[in-house]
């Protein structure tokens, strides 16, 4: 960063002492893990740069937007849909939470045993480090597992403003009629809070824009199906995580052009990894930014992950919103039906998740599977069970792994992978 962003960030109230000690962890961190990738797409270079300017450039944005009379929303869930923040002129960014700080405060108001989610955006919240946080004029929270629903009730007296969605936990007609109304009830929120009035015109923009932005994703996520792996995993992690913050025209050109980049790649069969490199989808608890934990340890071993079944990933991004509709209503049933098909863990039963990952097993050409859970996340790790065991008789190899963002299981989690991608190799 070579514009100094103190002045913005103190206006903001964070805590400059700690904010220096988070951006040196995580400068150096995405150092190590980054840059020194083998046969990296020139086009990352974008990417480097938004990471460089997490905390600068894009927070500046913010904060003109917020001059200009724009509403700034935070969110922490794939369930909060862009589209209608995007129709009412707002921007929305997520609230990462993917990195330990300030624990042993957090833990004033959470119990140990809760997720280290969880207990990362209380500790960002309460150290004051997070200026995405600081910059939002709305935090919205989701009523989706037990620890979120009964954090945000703490949570609401650590930020100046939250508003909880309520969403379903089944996929019935029941279910789906809470998310339209709890879709409608946040329009009209955002309604008042923007002072702007949602029209057929509008939402069909907001649409296209998120649209645009997965269908990017779409073309990269079929492009890592080519054999080598044209890209890192950890690379496309980064995208995927910087999808939830960038602003959604720039980033959808930057990710056509490393598409385009990728596909000239593979066209000539050049790869981040040989051709008989062991690969992985990962499937689980979404990594947030900078939690690189676990895909830095796996391409460290010698596979390369080709997909996530994510929220931050194909989870969240893998079904477009129809653009058809005539009417403000329409346009809104199309965007409950997009969002209604989201298979978070949260939902009982939920068999199409495990149906998906076995479709981007196939489509991917991978050879196995790593389950990813956080410790205490009682969804996917309750799910993890039934899942391995549906791949395993499937006939594809499946690594269960329940971690936190601590760096104490380091050796023992390689120690593991190792073994596992030894049996890939078979
Ligand atoms: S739609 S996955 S983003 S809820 S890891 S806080 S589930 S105890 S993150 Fe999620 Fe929305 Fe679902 Fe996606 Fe709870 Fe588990 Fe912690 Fe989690």
């Amino acid at each position: 960063m070579s514009t100094d962003y103190r002045p913005m960030w103190i206006e903001l109230g964070l805590d400059l002492e700690a904010h220096d000690a988070l951006l040196g962890v995580l400068g150096s961190l995405y150092e190590q893990t980054f840059m020194k990738q083998h046969n990296r797409p020139a086009g990352m270079k974008y990417f480097d740069f938004v990471m460089s300017e997490v905390h600068g450039l894009r927070i500046q944005e913010l904060v003109d937007a917020r001059k200009q009379g724009r509403k700034v929303v935070g969110a922490f869930c794939a369930f909060v849909p862009e589209e209608i923040v995007l129709a009412l002129d707002g921007v929305m960014v997520g609230l990462c939470a993917g990195a330990e700080f300030a624990t042993a405060e957090a833990e004033k108001f959470l119990p140990r045993n809760t997720c280290a989610l969880i207990k990362g955006f209380f500790g960002f919240a309460l150290a004051r480090v997070c200026p995405y946080l600081a910059a939002s004029d709305v935090v919205v929270g989701e009523n989706t597992c037990d620890g979120k629903k009964k954090s945000y009730e703490i949570f609401k007296d650590l930020v100046p403003r939250l508003y909880v969605m309520d969403l379903p936990h089944t996929k019935s007609a029941e279910g789906r009629s809470l998310l339209r109304a709890e879709f409608r009830r946040f329009a009209a929120a955002l309604e008042d809070l923007t002072g702007k009035r949602l029209t057929p015109d509008v939402l069909r923009r907001g649409i296209a824009a998120v649209n645009a932005k997965r269908s990017a994703m779409h073309r990269l996520a079929r492009l890592r199906a080519a054999d080598p792996a044209p890209v890192s995993g950890l690379d496309a992690l980064l995208m995927n995580q910087v999808y939830f913050y960038d602003d959604p025209a720039r980033f959808t050109a930057s990710v056509n052009a490393i598409c385009d980049e990728l596909e000239q790649r593979a066209d000539r069969g050049d790869g981040v990894a040989p051709k008989t490199t062991p690969r992985i989808v990962v499937s689980g608890c979404p990594m947030a930014v900078p939690n690189w934990k676990l895909p830095a340890i796996v391409e460290r071993t010698g596979a390369v992950i080709v997909g996530e079944e994510s929220c931050i990933g194909e989870r969240g991004t893998q079904f477009l919103t129809a653009d058809t509709g005539r009417t403000v209503d329409e346009l809104m049933d199309a965007i409950v039906d997009r969002y209604f098909k989201i298979d978070c863990a949260i939902f009982t039963p939920n068999p199409s998740r495990v149906e998906h990952v076995m479709r981007m097993v196939k489509d991917l050409d991978a050879h196995g599977v790593i389950h990813y859970g956080l410790q205490f996340c009682s969804p996917y790790q309750i799910e993890a069970g039934p899942v391995e065991k549906r791949l395993e008789q499937e006939g594809i190899p499946t690594l269960r792994i329940d971690t936190d963002y601590g760096q104490e299981d380091v050796g023992q989690l390689q120690t593991r992978v190792e073994a596992f991608v030894e049996r890939l190799r078979g």
